[in-house]
């Protein structure tokens, strides 16, 4: 037990902001209090609800302390050494009886980085499954992929935050950053300090979009044309970048021939958005010498999430803004490791190091850090939503690990009677969520300040979380937990408990890959504040490092730094503050693309896209559109945040915003329960009647299981590419509940 205060990062979100966690005198209630700290850049000591009470977790009340055993239907308290025996026997058995692909794995983007890792590995080494995927999936793989697809790599923010205050204008699509990483907000304040411009795109005025000086509210769904018909108006009033274009880029052409078919009334009629302001919009976005496009799970979640994150991208090609000081595109990654999470192998068709599992080259570099047959890994798995879906058919077990889908998965009702259905279900979680009081085996494990491990932030940015207490008795690490299992089920050897010897081997398996680690260290990260990947093990050997490695990330010094991405990004260490690195040692890149893209020909790729509808269009019997999103007091699932009272007190539950105009249609009272009824099932939650919202759409947070679950409604639509579900848009019929108003 420490007695100092011990800098580490919240549990919660891709922001990670940086806190002091201070051991309280008296130890009532939380072993330790938060304290600002504010030599972290990213957050400079400001904190959000959430992280200030995130101490309220390591309570024992709160947190699990004992392993459960489902005995005559009823979990029981159990020792330890019985329930993995149990789950590990349960998996055995599995894979005698239906094959290895009988055992599904699912993770999540809060694990660490070695917890991520090892999951990956626990599933194709012990397992030889390959039915592994995690939460990340309903996250921002359309964004991921629309990524990879245009510039060859997928890392959320090409640049640091600081940047963002730099630039001419951002146009936001779809995040609602006052609620969701309200901390971040200072950087748009900034941005309209420094005289630059924000746009807001989302069908509500949230509180981001009261910061904008242009909002645009489209209809659910239809991102996709509105960015479309902006390059249109581009191409038409003649602002495209022709010398960027022909330099750094291919594909224009036929991208270009898809825009010009988006005609501005064209986009007018299906968005709403009238063409004076996709005229402003493109004005403000294309006048600044410098401008970016953020997006966020807005126009991510629909079945052509993928598509939508490429036209915007498009966008930002013709106007010769990615790769160029203060400008590009970036996703805005959610999860505390939502972008670390998706890089070392717990996605179906990954491994470690963002590799390609179907790449022989990457099998044997991986293989061979692992010591085993490169023949032995098992192929690509499902996606998310159908690995979930296939449980109780072609998955007869799950071992699953820091998610609770029976809250936030697409179509949940059906998602929970497929979780019934399971032979066996074993959770590893830190409290008993709805989806661990399903299971036949709940093991408690240790969380964020219980534990040391790395997470990536959202942008790209490795840190260390350190353990500043001891964990209580009868608690353990996801990593003791696969060490334990592995042992049992024959492998004895390659599963350390130990997140710092975890680290090292993670740092073999990236070497030469997209995400490349292998020149971070924990002793860095210990003195650093954070390193941003690629960062390849030998700084010195790359000659393609031109321009790279200079300057101060953390908004002093003012240089630029760029790399090369895909593992070949070089640099000197020459201008790095901290100078704790070894002589030659990379610096890390905070800016990706200034000399090329990570494509094989170094241009970035435009990709031609054209509108359609949503998957459920709106129609007699459902008329009116759902979205789906959050609010700043309750995390996710609410697993843990609807366990702290303070948040619990500013959000008690789930709600149904809509407009007066629909209220009055159906009936509906302020504060009174309304039903919304989908193709999927029906929910009830109390009406808030606003004119922040359109009148063809309603919205519900999703951070509540019973009969207020968003979720119940949501419909599994996946995009063809990213698997994405269409969280974002379905049809509803909304009512009065009988005996109401
Ligand atoms: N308080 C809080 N903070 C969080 C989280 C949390 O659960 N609670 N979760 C974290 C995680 S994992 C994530 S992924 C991020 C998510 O962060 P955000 O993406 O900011 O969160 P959401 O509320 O899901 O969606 C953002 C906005 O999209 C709008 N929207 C809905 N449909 C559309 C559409 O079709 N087009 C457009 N343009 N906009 C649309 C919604 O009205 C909403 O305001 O937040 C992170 N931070
Ligand atoms: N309708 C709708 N649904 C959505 C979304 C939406 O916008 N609309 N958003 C989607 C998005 S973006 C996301 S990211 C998902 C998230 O949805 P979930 O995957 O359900 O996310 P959480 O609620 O964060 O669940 C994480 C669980 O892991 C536990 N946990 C925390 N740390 C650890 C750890 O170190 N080890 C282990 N073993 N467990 C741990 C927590 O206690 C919690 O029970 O929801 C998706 N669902
Ligand atoms: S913004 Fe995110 S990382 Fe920062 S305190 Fe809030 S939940 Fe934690
Ligand atoms: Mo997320």
């Amino acid at each position: 037990m420490q007695t100092t205060a011990t800098p580490t990062h919240c549990p919660y979100c891709a922001l990670q902001c940086g806190m002091n966690l201070t051991p309280t005198p008296d130890g009532g209630g939380s072993p330790v209090e938060v304290t600002e700290r504010p030599d972290f850049p990213v957050n400079r000591g400001a904190l959000c609800g959430k992280g200030r009470t995130a101490p309220a977790l390591l309570s024992p009340g709160v947190r699990l302390t004992s392993p459960l055993i489902r005995r005559a239907g009823v979990l029981e308290p159990a020792g330890w050494d019985e329930a993995l025996d149990r789950i590990a026997e349960e998996l055995a058995r599995t894979r005698t009886e239906h094959g290895p692909d009988a055992c599904g794995v699912f993770g999540g983007g809060g694990l660490t980085n070695e917890k991520a890792y090892t999951l990956g590995k626990f599933a194709r080494v012990v397992l030889g499954t390959s039915q592994i995927d995690y939460n990340g999936r309903f996250c921002m793989s359309s964004a991921a992929a629309g990524g990879i697809k245009a510039f060859g790599l997928d890392r959320g923010l090409p640049f640091p935050l600081e940047d963002i205050p730099r630039t001419g204008c951002v146009v936001l699509v779809g995040s609602n950053l006052a609620e969701t990483m309200p901390p971040a907000l200072r950087y748009l304040t900034e941005l309209k300090q420094n005289g630059g411009t924000l746009v807001v795109i989302d069908p509500r005025r949230t509180r981001t979009a009261e910061q904008a000086d242009l909002h645009l509210a489209p209809r659910p769904g239809t991102d996709l044309a509105l960015a479309l018909g902006l390059l249109h108006l581009v191409v038409a009033e003649g602002r495209t970048d022709e010398a960027y274009i022909q330099e750094r880029t291919s594909g224009w052409e036929e991208a270009r021939a898809a825009a010009m078919a988006h005609w501005p009334e064209y986009v007018e009629r299906i968005t709403g958005v009238s063409v004076p302001q996709l005229r402003e919009t493109v004005r403000m976005f294309c006048e600044p010498e410098s401008a970016m496009v953020l997006t966020a799970r807005g126009p991510e979640q629909h079945s052509k999430g993928t598509d939508t994150v490429g036209a915007w991208i498009n966008l930002c090609l013709a106007t010769g803004r990615p790769g160029r000081p203060f400008s590009g595109y970036g996703c805005l990654t959610g999860q505390g490791n939502g972008q670390g999470g998706r890089e070392h192998g717990q996605k179906a068709d990954q491994l470690p190091g963002y590799r390609k599992l179907d790449d022989p080259a990457a099998r044997r570099h991986v293989a061979e850090v692992w010591g085993v047959d490169p023949d032995s890994l098992p192929g690509p798995g499902r996606s998310a939503y159908e690995l979930l879906d296939a449980m109780g058919t072609d998955i007869r077990a799950l071992l699953l690990m820091a998610s609770n889908p029976v809250v936030s998965a697409p179509r949940a009702a059906h998602v929970e009677e497929r979780l019934k259905s399971l032979d066996f279900l074993a959770v590893a979680d830190v409290v008993l969520s709805e989806t661990a009081e399903l299971a036949d085996v709940v093991l408690p494990v240790t969380q964020w300040a219980e534990e040391s491990g790395t997470t990536t932030n959202l942008e790209g940015r490795v840190l260390l979380r350190r353990q500043a207490i001891t964990p209580p008795e009868g608690v353990h690490s996801d990593l003791h937990v696969m060490h334990e299992l592995a042992d049992r089920l024959g492998v004895e050897k390659g599963f350390p408990t130990d997140p710092e010897e975890v680290f090292e081997e993670l740092r073999r398996a990236s070497a030469g890959g997209p995400a490349d680690y292998s020149g971070i260290t924990y002793r860095r990260l210990a003195e650093e504040n954070g390193v941003f990947w690629p960062c390849p093990a030998d700084g010195s050997a790359d000659s393609s490092a031109e321009g790279s490695g200079s300057g101060s990330v953390d908004g002093s010094a003012g240089g630029s730094t760029s790399g090369s991405a895909g593992g070949s990004a070089g640099g000197s260490a020459e201008d790095r503050e901290g100078g704790v690195q070894e002589p030659g040692a990379h610096p890390g890149t905070p800016r990706l693309f200034l000399d090329r893209f990570a494509t094989p020909d170094g241009r970035a790729r435009f990709v031609a896209v054209n509108h359609r509808p949503l998957a459920e269009e709106p129609d007699e019997e459902y008329p009116v559109l759902l979205t789906t999103g959050r609010v700043v007091s309750q995390y996710q699932s609410g697993a843990q945040t609807r366990r702290v009272d303070e948040l619990n007190a500013a959000a008690p539950g789930s709600f149904v915003e809509l407009h007066p105009r629909l209220a009055e249609r159906v009936g509906a009272v302020e504060g009174e329960p309304l039903a919304v009824v989908s193709r999927r099932g029906r929910a009830v939650a109390p009406a808030r009647i606003t004119t922040s919202i359109r009148p063809d759409t309603v919205f519900m947070p999703f951070h509540w299981p019973g009969e207020g679950r968003a979720n119940t409604l949501t419909n599994p639509a996946l995009d063809p590419t990213s698997r994405m579900p269409e969280f974002k848009a379905c049809a509803v019929r909304v009512e009065r509940v009988e005996g109401v108003g």
